[in-house]
């Protein structure tokens, strides 16, 4: 089963990508497509569509269009689940120790990293940064 994660801005910037990387690989993802990128603010607000009417969308897209972002899809029995559980709550002050965004984000904005939150999503986000032949 495929997940989609995208280290964001703030961790690329802050030279965690390897870091983080090496976390998931520890965990027993392995990597089906990798793609350094730097989203458009049209390509932000089409990812981040269910967050549209949320107050902090317009900071959101901001942020994810700051900098260059690496997009990842890994793979791993029952990947969506896991993968949540390994990066952690919304806001790195309520992750659990160990989880990535307690190790590396700044803020509940600025979190270091995105997981897709469902199967379904998990689909349509892989989808959106990797065509078939992209995935390996
Ligand atoms: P998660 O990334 O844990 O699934 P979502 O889907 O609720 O969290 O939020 C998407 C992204 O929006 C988060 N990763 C974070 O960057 C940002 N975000 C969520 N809640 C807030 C908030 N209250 N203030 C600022 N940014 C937020």
């Amino acid at each position: 089963m495929l997940t989609l994660a995208i280290i964001k801005p703030d961790a690329v910037a802050a030279n965690k990508t390897g870091k983080i990387l090496a976390h998931l690989e520890g965990e027993g993802f392995r990597l089906r497509g990798a793609r350094l990128l730097r989203l458009s603010q049209e390509r932000a607000e089409d990812f981040y569509a269910v967050h549209r009417e949320r107050p902090f969308f317009r900071s959101l897209v901001t942020f994810m269009t700051s900098g260059p972002a690496l997009a990842v899809a890994l793979e791993r029995d029952d990947a969506v689940s896991h993968l949540r559980g390994v990066i952690g709550a919304t806001d790195p002050a309520e992750a659990k120790p160990g989880t990535v965004r307690r190790l590396y984000a700044e803020s509940k904005e600025r979190n270091a990293i995105h997981a897709s939150d469902s199967a379904e999503n998990a689909a349509r986000e892989v989808a959106f940064f990797f065509p078939e032949r992209d995935l390996v």
